[in-house]
């Protein structure tokens, strides 16, 4: 073999992560830069944006402290990557379907799920998964990847159905490279699903960096091989997080198949509070990226422009505080979970073994 050969190979692999644009509209000084794509908000959409990116910080900082004060049970925080969840998800209509991942609680809670049963599911409580409103949405899954495949199958059916729907859904870069990714996206692709998915890059798949897992330099690159559109949007940017995901509905509504969008972002803090990210990362790595926080960006843009100030920051942050507490105190009064209501959750008609289980606990347990 010859040299010759190996730039063919090189060549190629240049190509595909080259290929892959990043959509960035308000950099880090809250200046407009306009890469790939403009902001199409209004004035009031900015700041109802920004009322929910403030709601969801503040839900995450009230979420932390419960869980230091032992009301939670286990908590996978996602502070600093807000803007990931909450600008696309802005960018959906409340009956398209989100399938979210255990860090994604937050915007579920957002789309229709009561703030009560997002404390009861940290803490592991089977309440947490019975929806008694009507939310298009599932319980957050915590088997990395298998919401890729529920995703695939369902826009799959709303394609094929002529529904205005889009099923919705996260999984972060650890995921990408589950098998679950790679065949979810694939039957996607092949059949058209109405579907967008969003990889959220937070660099790490709890302590494992993004580059000891996958040898891709993108993980947008992933959708290539499934036919389908891959791109890179700066996380930190709720303006193209936002616009990128808009277009991506279209995209998918116009009957062209599903889109990938991986989010550059990062998580502040632990991946779960039982977790100590200084045995992984740096300080100086942390630092760098609190300093690319977006609402540091949003302040800056929304303030120059008169839409946003510290009393409507703290009305927010006073409203949200209120409604986590609230929900800390309705979840204390929730009956405490029995193991034969965990069992009967399992399957709608329960195993021969199942069931024998069911009794002896049922036969235990207080009333
Ligand atoms: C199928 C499966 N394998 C392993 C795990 C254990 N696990 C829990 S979180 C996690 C890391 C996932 O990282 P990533 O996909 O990057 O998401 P993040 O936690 O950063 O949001 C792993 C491997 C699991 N929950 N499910």
């Amino acid at each position: 073999m010859s040299k010759q050969d190996f730039k063919l190979f090189e060549d190629m692999m240049k190509k595909s992560e080259a290929a892959i644009p990043l959509v960035q509209i308000l950099d880090e000084k809250g200046k407009l830069v306009n890469k790939g794509m403009k902001s199409s908000l209004t004035d009031e959409e900015l700041v109802d944006l920004m009322k929910v990116l403030v709601w969801g910080r503040t839900t995450n900082e009230r979420l932390i402290l419960a869980g230091r004060q032992g009301r939670i049970g286990n908590l996978p925080p996602s502070e600093g990557q807000e803007a990931s969840q909450l600008a696309t998800l802005f960018a959906m209509n409340k009956t398209d379907f989100v399938l979210p991942t255990y860090r994604d609680v937050i915007p579920l809670v957002h789309h229709g799920m009561s703030m009560k049963n997002a404390v009861l599911w940290y803490r592991g409580h089977v309440a947490a998964n019975i929806f008694p409103e009507k939310i298009y949405g599932l319980p957050a899954q915590t088997i990395i990847g298998s919401q890729i495949i529920q995703a695939a199958g369902l826009g799959y059916a709303y394609r094929r159905d002529e529904k205005d729907q889009v099923a919705f859904t996260y999984i972060g870069d650890g995921g990408t490279s589950q098998g679950d990714f790679y065949e979810g996206i694939n039957f996607a692709g092949i059949f058209k699903s109405q579907a967008v998915f969003i990889v959220q890059n937070n660099k790490y798949g709890i302590s494992v960096p993004r580059e000891m897992q996958t040898k891709a330099g993108t993980l947008a690159q992933k959708a290539a091989a499934a036919g389908i559109p891959g791109i890179q949007v700066d996380g930190m940017d709720p303006l193209a997080l936002y616009e990128a995901t808009k277009t991506a509905r279209e995209y998918t509504m116009a009957g062209n198949g599903p889109v990938l969008i991986e989010t550059l972002t990062y998580r502040f803090g632990a991946h779960t509070l039982s977790d100590d990210p200084k045995r992984y990362r740096s300080q100086e790595e942390v630092d760098e990226w609190v300093a690319k926080d977006f609402l540091i960006r949003m302040r800056t843009y929304l303030g120059e422009k008169g839409l946003w100030n510290e009393e409507m920051e703290q009305e927010v942050i006073d409203a949200t505080t209120k409604e986590v507490n609230d929900a800390l105190d309705l979840a204390d009064n929730e009956p405490k979970m029995k193991v034969s209501q965990l069992l009967k959750n399992v399957f709608e008609v329960p195993t021969p073994r199942i069931q024998k289980e069911i009794e002896m606990y049922e036969a235990k347990e207080e009333n």
